[in-house]
């Protein structure tokens, strides 16, 4: 399956993504393909309406302490619900649909999540360290909130600036 990331401004990162009722090949297509263009874009999270489609589905893979990302260490983690989190991490966040541009984003450090895999069997895992900000940043996705929404009024502004600046580049070249 073809899929291209969707960059911001574009509105549809702004969808409120639906429940996943079916655990078909369709499903395991999409999820094969999001991870494709995931490990391409050098990226290690990606939810499916960044690929413009509006399903609570997202695939990670957190890199290891020889910042490897085997294909074995892959999660595919379908309709997540965040049941406990606690304590608080700051870490410099990047996205694939908001390109070049990183921000100290303040999270939950530790967390517990129910979730479905690609069969619909039901899972929870406990997460903390880079895990724990990645499921929360996804998650965010599939609630049509980007980790740009995060920041203090100045820096939001001077991010819409320089990321305005960057388009305008990107367009003229
Ligand atoms: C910690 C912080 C954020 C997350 C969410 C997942 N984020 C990403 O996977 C970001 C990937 C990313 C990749 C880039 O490289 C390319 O696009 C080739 C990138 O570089 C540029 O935009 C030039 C920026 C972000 C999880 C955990
Ligand atoms: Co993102």
């Amino acid at each position: 399956m073809k899929l291209t990331i969707v960059a911001y401004p574009d509105k549809r990162l702004r969808l409120k993504s639906k429940d996943v009722t079916s655990f078909d090949k369709k499903l395991h297509n999409l999820l094969d393909s999001m991870y494709q263009i995931m490990m391409d874009t050098n990226g290690i999270g990606l939810a499916a309406i960044q690929v413009a489609h509006p399903i609570k589905a997202l695939v990670l893979n957190i890199p290891d302490e020889e910042g490897e990302q085997p294909n074995e260490n892959i999660l595919e983690i379908i309709n997540p619900v965040i049941t406990h989190q606690k304590g608080e991490t700051v870490y410099q966040e990047g996205c694939l649909s908001v390109p070049k541009f990183y921000e100290d984003i303040k999270r939950y450090e530790t967390l517990t999540l129910n979730y479905q895999d690609r069969d619909g069997n039901a899972q929870t895992i406990e997460a903390d360290g880079l895990l724990s900000i990645a499921i929360q940043h996804e998650i965010d996705h599939l609630n049509g909130v980007l980790f740009i929404d995060k920041l203090a009024y100045g820096r939001r502004k001077k991010f819409e600036k320089e990321y305005k600046r960057m388009l305008k580049e990107q367009s003229s070249s």
